[in-house]
């Protein structure tokens, strides 16, 4: 049987800080459809899709972001997405701020099956920026102020006729979020990211923010043998430039598909997950060739 997967990597421009759920849910389902409308089966969408990309401001009152946070998922502003893309049978993952039941705070990705059912929360490991507020700092961005730390760590799951796993942004620089993944056997990674192109702590670095987000997606697409599918929210989002540049990986490292602009752009590609065997069973046979007992500075702490 063929387990050629056909991805969409639904790209978004900007979202303003006071655009409502109803009408980005909009923007996604026209996505949806399109994504649809070319065979796909699953569609990719952002980082913190349903609203503005809040961690860049400072509310003294952690409480007063709130507003921000999905309490369930789907809820009755999301229910639309959830609702026509079962009809489609089409599945999808989608990025949002969680705020759950016991209180904690979650940068989380969900993974829809085609046929409605919800395979997976992920809730991203490795957040960046700061937990304060210091007027002084060039780089405002409060990720670790809004988020808690995500508790499971990369897991992989059955779905989509093959293994999925998640990341999101600052996870996908991370050579060991591919390689936790890898090991159990991933196929096809879903990565939603907000980069701003700026980066106050070191401007060198601005110029090849384009060149390093592939560059990082390409060799964990290669190195553990799995496609990697890569979606922004980019533009410029209440004036903070951010990466666009999404783009769908082959376990090879090779981009078969990328985005063109830096607004709401769908792109597609045919993964064929049987092509990752090709890499894991071969130079990187991670059963006959890795040496875990030479690794212990990676866990130590
Ligand atoms: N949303 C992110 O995780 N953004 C980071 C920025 C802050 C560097 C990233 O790694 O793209």
């Amino acid at each position: 049987m063929s387990r050629v997967l056909t991805v969409a990597a639904a790209q978004m421009g900007p979202v303003a800080r006071d655009e409502t759920r109803e009408t980005v849910v909009e923007r996604l389902l026209a996505m949806l459809r399109k994504a649809a409308g070319h065979g796909a089966e699953l569609v990719v969408f952002p980082e913190l899709a349903l609203t503005t990309f809040f961690p860049r401001w400072w509310l003294d009152r952690r409480a007063d972001a709130d507003h921000w946070f999905e309490t369930e998922m789907p809820g009755p502003a999301t229910r639309p997405l959830f609702d026509e893309a079962a009809r489609l049978g089409v599945g999808f993952s989608l990025g949002y701020a969680e705020l759950t039941a016991a209180g904690q705070h979650y940068n989380s990705q969900i993974l829809v099956e085609r046929d409605g059912r919800t395979v997976a929360i992920y809730r991203k490991v490795h957040i960046p920026g700061h937990e304060t507020n210091e007027p002084w700092r060039p780089f405002q961005h409060l990720e670790r102020y809004y988020f808690d730390e995500g508790p499971d760590g990369f897991g992989v799951w059955p779905a989509f006729g093959g293994r999925v796993g998640m990341m999101i942004c600052n996870d996908r620089r991370w050579p060991e979020t591919y390689r936790v993944m890898g090991l159990q056997g991933v196929e096809l990674i879903c990565c939603g990211y907000n980069t701003p192109i700026h980066y106050a702590p070191d401007p060198s670095q601005d110029a090849l923010a384009g060149f390093h987000n592939h560059l990082v997606m390409q060799a964990g697409a290669y190195q553990n043998g799995t496609w990697v599918v890569g979606v922004a929210k980019g533009g410029i989002e209440e004036g903070v430039d951010s990466l666009a540049q999404s783009c769908i990986v082959a376990p090879s490292g090779q981009i078969v598909a990328q985005a063109l602009t830096t607004t709401d752009e769908v792109i597609v590609a045919d993964c064929d997950l049987d092509w990752c065997a090709r890499y894991q069973k071969t130079l990187f046979d991670f059963d006959r060739y890795r040496r875990p007992e030479v690794y212990g500075p990676i866990t130590a702490r």
